[in-house]
């Protein structure tokens, strides 16, 4: 268990992808009380180094009993890696925030976003997990507007960038955009077609009901971390050629009624939300706007006119930020101010 410090052992694991160099920036930016950084990747990553405050740190190969002498540990190098490792980390003493969906419906793990509910850190037993990156967009933009008239029923859809998947789909959007622009042929690896001006309604795997396994993420984590298995959540997911920032349209009925503008209010008033709402100037959330910052942004915001109690907005964040590495920070922030 974590004991109080003035500064912490920190691990970056899965330090050398997308998500895993936002981390370290992150922790950077925020001044996270750091007394060592120790960055673990794959054998392929081990030796090379990667920045932090002006200092080269070395990368080590994650292996069996790494994580002693370790205070936090912040997890983002796929399921597998964090099956193996996270139980180990854990009994070594280390508090881990695991960024993958390894643990995330764990009865014992809680599942935070700490605009939302930060109580439940208070249960954990040495592994935390850090909810799928739309998920946690969407639940700090609904997170008010469920307190004040309670959501019965959400039908969301996504337009998600490709940096989810990490570096290397990042460099398929570009080589495939590149080659395109040059009547070239493209090369499809990463994802099963080319993702280059198209939208693809694919992420994650297809489970036995038809969807998908991030769209039923989006079902399931919703109701942990809203603590409320009442509201019906579901989802379509699509892939677009973005590269980072996921944008969503959501529509949700309310139990009571909430106007616009009340909604509107409530918004500009929460906790890592910024509202960004002016149609007639032309201002809404932008993907491309979002990126490298911290909110999540909210616009459109309208009454369903279909329904009698009903809002549909648009909500958009960079994904990397509060979608994950921010998001493992910020729980990490919220554990060391409560020992
Ligand atoms: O298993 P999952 O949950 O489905 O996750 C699959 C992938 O999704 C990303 C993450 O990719 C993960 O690998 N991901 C997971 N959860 C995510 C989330 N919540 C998420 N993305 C967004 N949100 P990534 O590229 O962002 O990060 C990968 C990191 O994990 C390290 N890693 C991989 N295997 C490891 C390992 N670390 C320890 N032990 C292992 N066995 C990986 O380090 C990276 O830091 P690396 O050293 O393997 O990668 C260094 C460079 O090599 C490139 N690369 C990746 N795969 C290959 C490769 N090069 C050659 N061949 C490959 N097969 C990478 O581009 C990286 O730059
Ligand atoms: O956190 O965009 O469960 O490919 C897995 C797939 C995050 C994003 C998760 C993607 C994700 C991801």
């Amino acid at each position: 268990m974590l004991s109080k410090k003035s500064k912490y052992v920190v691990a970056v694991v899965g330090a050398t992808g997308a998500v895993g160099n936002e981390m370290i920036e992150t922790l950077q930016m925020r001044n996270f009380p750091v007394d060592t950084l120790r960055l673990f990747a794959s054998e392929r990553s081990e030796g090379g180094t990667l920045k932090f405050k002006d200092e080269d740190i070395k990368v080590e190969r994650l292996k069996a009993g790494v994580f002693k002498g370790i205070d936090i540990a912040l997890f983002s190098a796929g399921a597998d890696r964090s099956k193996e490792f996270a139980p180990d980390a854990a009994a070594a003493g280390c508090v881990v925030v695991d960024n993958s969906s390894q643990w995330r419906m764990d009865p014992e793990v809680p599942l935070v976003v700490p605009e939302v509910n930060p109580h439940d850190l208070k249960k954990h037993k040495g592994i935390i997990a850090n909810p799928n990156c739309s998920t946690i967009q969407m639940v700090v933009a609904l997170k008010p507007i469920h307190d004040a008239v309670r959501i019965k029923r959400i039908v969301v859809s996504t337009y998600q960038a490709v940096s989810g998947t990490g570096k290397k789909a990042m460099d398929e959007l570009l080589e495939q955009t590149s080659a395109l622009l040059q009547f070239k042929d493209v090369k499809i690896s990463v994802y099963p077609h080319q993702i280059a001006f198209n939208c693809l309604p694919h992420i994650d795997v297809f489970l036995d009901n038809g969807y998908t396994k991030e769209e039923m993420k989006m079902v399931h984590e919703t109701k942990k971390i809203m603590g409320d298995d009442t509201i019906a959540v579901t989802a379509t997911t699509v892939r677009v050629p973005v590269f980072r920032g996921h944008s969503e349209s959501i529509n949700i009925e309310t139990e009571r009624k909430i106007t616009a503008n009340e909604a509107r209010a409530l918004l500009s008033d929460a906790p890592g939300v910024i509202l960004f709402d002016a149609p007639t100037k032309n201002v809404y959330p932008l993907a491309i706007d979002c990126v490298g910052r911290d909110a999540v942004y909210v616009g459109r915001v309208r009454e369903d006119e279909s329904i009698q109690n009903g809002l549909n907005m648009w909500v958009v964040s960079d994904n990397l930020r509060k979608g994950a590495a921010l998001n493992a920070v910020q729980i990490a922030e919220v554990l060391i101010k409560e020992i």
